[in-house]
């Protein structure tokens, strides 16, 4: 056999090789015997690439850049550019440039500016720019790189926005009129917002029966500024209102407008043809009859409630939630769970589902990230839950459990369910996609990156979001900042809504992700599972105490016992560095030992508005971090009286006559009063007082010197 030398435009890699391969694509050789193909001008091979690979060169820019700006923070959004450079390793670079009057003159945006996710190797396409100046200009540029993009002498190519921060305005849909008015279907027309400006512009269309809102509303999406809403009542009054949203971001709803359909019955006149009347009368009292027997047929056989319909207009691609109910009907009381899910979750077709890849582990199988094609063709960002082939019927019962929980919700601070695939061999959850992952590492990544102002506004959607579920009856008995997703607009959205399987102390101890839930559990459901909205009200608190703390472990490195020792000893959390005295006042609210003596969602919920809204009332003494537990002072005690001021640790024991154990202070190195301060209930008790009534009175003198000394030293805090 002849071993032939290849022709120009072929190569073999060693000469044992019997054929000669063709260059592959973008790639050549001159010569003869080539055993590698160079790669055309602009265009390379990384280290990585194989020599049978095509040369591939960097991406073009990427392209429909949109954005919207809201109080210093910019979200901005991107397509894939139209050329990849044959590769699919894209990625993306943002650059940010601050401007000043004269044109091009612009500086680099400097560290003050936070990138959430990141500022370099975005894979996700989508930004959020915290921090930014207000009345300032900016240039942000996002730039598409990918594998060779480092070999090539040219920059990358980048889509630019030029943005001014005292644009800020609320994107409000004005002039809605009513085009077309007929009995079951109104058309409407809108003048789209002067900003943001873009091709993109997707609107929320919110209605409902004139004075029947606490029954529910519907809505209805749409990419154009015209709409035609269909499955109406014959005459009657639906108010009407839109918003535009921008991924989840939405704008301010549009002031109301009221219109009536055409009347049904009505417009065949009795006199004209009371044969008709009857016959119409009879019909719709038969349809009423045969919806009320189905209906009762459904409620018994099902879990006492029966669905709305989730069809919608085809033109648009809908959200149909008609009409939302107030009461959570837990899917446990159902027999049949896969009846139970198809009650509140969409079954979605498995062509509709595409999966990118995996970004975290599921107790039964992987989380991962896709697309799901909705019936306009756009694609939706989602996260899909997989369970494992081979499961268990038991394991499926709880995965689908979430499912049916998650369907029962509509609200903007719970993570959204778009619908369930239970055909086939992979089950699915699918979820809207909240880009920025679990509130807790999310806010270690970002440590000291936001306001206070944006953390108090995480929390106030957290507390929306458990004020709701109040309302419905569930509760979530789970609340912790892990199990709370961030998306890119820096929204927060409540999930974990697997319920707890039997509510035994082992489910609290341990969980799957290894965080014990007790660090953030209530006494009283510890002790006695005695789970409540209050017991889920002193989660928010552990959760507020997270969010200030920059993702902090509560308790720090505790055990479980010796949390639950303290807590019952009135040892409550320090406020975090920063934390303003307000905010963590109401984290001690949260902790009342009396479940009744806790706040509500709802005050919390106010409570914080009002501190967003009013970040004077902030700008008090804050606490430092003592990386220590704080005694708890009850809300009545927190005026200072009970002591004098004090020269020395001695005095100060003197006079609350426990004089004898100076030395004991003395010897574990408590020489200040401010030290003495930060002790805890543990540090007193390894202090060798001999009866237990006298560390009770140590602790609680404590106490009240404590608040003294948070008093006299108090700090003013940034907000
Ligand atoms: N983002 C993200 N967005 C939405 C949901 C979820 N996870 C999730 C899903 O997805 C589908 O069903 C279902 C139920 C519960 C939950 Cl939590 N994730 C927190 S993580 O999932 O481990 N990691 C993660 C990382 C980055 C983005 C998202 C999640």
């Amino acid at each position: 056999m002849s071993m032939k030398a290849c022709q120009p435009g072929f190569y073999k890699m060693s000469a044992r090789q019997m054929h000669c391969l063709p260059c592959p694509e973008h790639s050549s050789s001159e010569e003869e015997g080539a055993s590698l193909c160079t790669c055309e001008k602009d265009y390379y091979r990384t280290l990585l690439d194989l020599s049978s690979s095509p040369c591939t060169r960097p991406p073009s820019a990427p392209r429909g850049l949109i954005y919207s700006i809201k109080q210093g923070t910019l979200v901005a959004e991107w397509n894939m550019p139209a050329d990849s450079g044959g590769r699919t390793d894209l990625t993306y670079n943002i650059l940010c440039s601050r401007c000043f009057d004269t044109p091009r003159n612009c500086e680099p945006c400097g560290s003050n500016i936070g990138f959430v996710p990141q500022q370099m190797g975005l894979v996700d396409r989508t930004i959020t720019v915290v921090n930014l100046l207000s009345n300032s200009n900016y240039t942000i540029r996002v730039e598409a790189m990918n594998g060779v993009s480092s070999l090539s002498a040219f920059p990358g190519q980048y889509a630019e926005i030029n943005i001014s921060t005292s644009q800020e305005a609320p994107s409000l849909v004005t002039d809605i009129s009513a085009d077309k008015i007929e009995q079951k279907s109104i058309s409407l027309s809108w003048q789209e917002p002067a900003y943001p400006s873009n091709n993109n512009t997707e609107y929320e269309i919110k209605y409902y029966e004139k004075g029947q809102k606490d029954q529910g509303y519907s809505t209805v999406k749409t990419t154009s500024a015209a709409a035609t809403i269909g499955n109406l009542k014959p005459g009657t009054v639906y108010v009407f209102q839109i918003r535009t949203s921008l991924s989840s971001d939405y704008g301010n709803y549009s002031p109301s407008i009221e219109v009536e359909t055409l009347g049904g019955i009505a417009l065949v006149s009795s006199e004209q043809n009371p044969v008709i009347i009857i016959v119409v009368v009879s019909v719709a009292g038969l349809i009423v009859l045969v919806s009320m027997v189905v209906g009762l047929m459904i409620w018994r056989r099902q879990c006492g409630y029966s669905k709305a319909s989730q069809d919608g207009d085809e033109e648009l691609y809908f959200h149909f939630k008609v009409p939302t109910r107030r009461t959570y009907i837990d899917p446990e009381t159902c027999e049949d769970i896969m009846q139970a899910v198809h009650l509140f979750a969409k079954e979605l077709d498995n062509s509709s589902i595409k999966i990118e890849r995996i970004i975290g582990a599921g107790e039964f199988g992987e989380v991962c990230r896709g697309c799901l094609k909705l019936p306009s063709k756009r694609e939706l960002p989602v996260a899909i839950k997989t369970l494992r082939a081979g499961c268990s019927d038991k394991q499926k019962r709880i995965f689908l459990s979430e499912g049916s929980i998650l369907g029962q919700f509509d609200h903007p601070n719970i993570v959204r369910l778009e619908g369930v695939i239970t055909r086939g061999n992979t089950m699915m959850i699918v979820i809207e996609h909240m880009a920025n992952g679990a509130l807790d590492s999310f806010l270690r990544k970002h440590e000291g990156q936001f306001t206070v102002i944006q953390l108090i506004g995480m929390l106030s959607g957290i507390a929306s979001g458990m004020k709701y579920l109040t309302e419905m009856g569930y509760i979530h008995k789970k609340l912790a900042a892990h199990k709370v997703l961030v998306n890119s607009n820096l929204s927060c959205k409540i999930s974990g809504f697997r319920q707890l399987q039997e509510d035994k102390m082992e489910v609290i101890f341990t969980t799957m992700s290894g965080k014990s839930s007790v660090l953030w559990t209530a006494p009283e459901a510890i002790q006695y599972g005695r789970y409540s909205s209050a017991s889920d009200v002193w989660s928010f608190g552990i959760v507020m105490w997270e969010v200030m703390s920059y993702g902090e472990r509560p308790y720090w490195d505790m055990s479980n016992q010796d949390v639950i020792k303290a807590t019952e000893d009135g040892f409550r959390l320090p406020a975090p560095i920063n934390c303003p005295s307000p905010l963590h006042q109401l984290m001690l609210d949260c902790w009342q030992k009396d479940r009744n003596d806790r706040p509500k969602f709802t005050q919390v919920h106010t409570i914080l508005n009002k501190m967003a809204r009013n970040p004077d009332s902030l700008k008090m003494a804050s606490a430092t971090c003592t990386r220590r537990l704080s005694m708890s002072i009850p809300l009545i005690e927190r005026t200072l009286t009970a002591f004098p001021s004090f020269n020395s640790v001695g005095d100060w024991l003197e006079a609350i006559e426990m004089g004898r154990y100076k030395d004991n202070f003395t010897a574990a190195g408590y020489c200040y009063l401010e030290s003495v301060a930060r002790m805890t209930a543990q540090d007193v008790m390894s202090l060798g007082i001999t009866t237990v009534e006298h560390q009770k009175t140590i602790v609680s003198a404590i106490q009240t010197l404590r608040a003294q000394v948070i008093q006299m030293h108090g700090r003013g805090v940034q907000v």
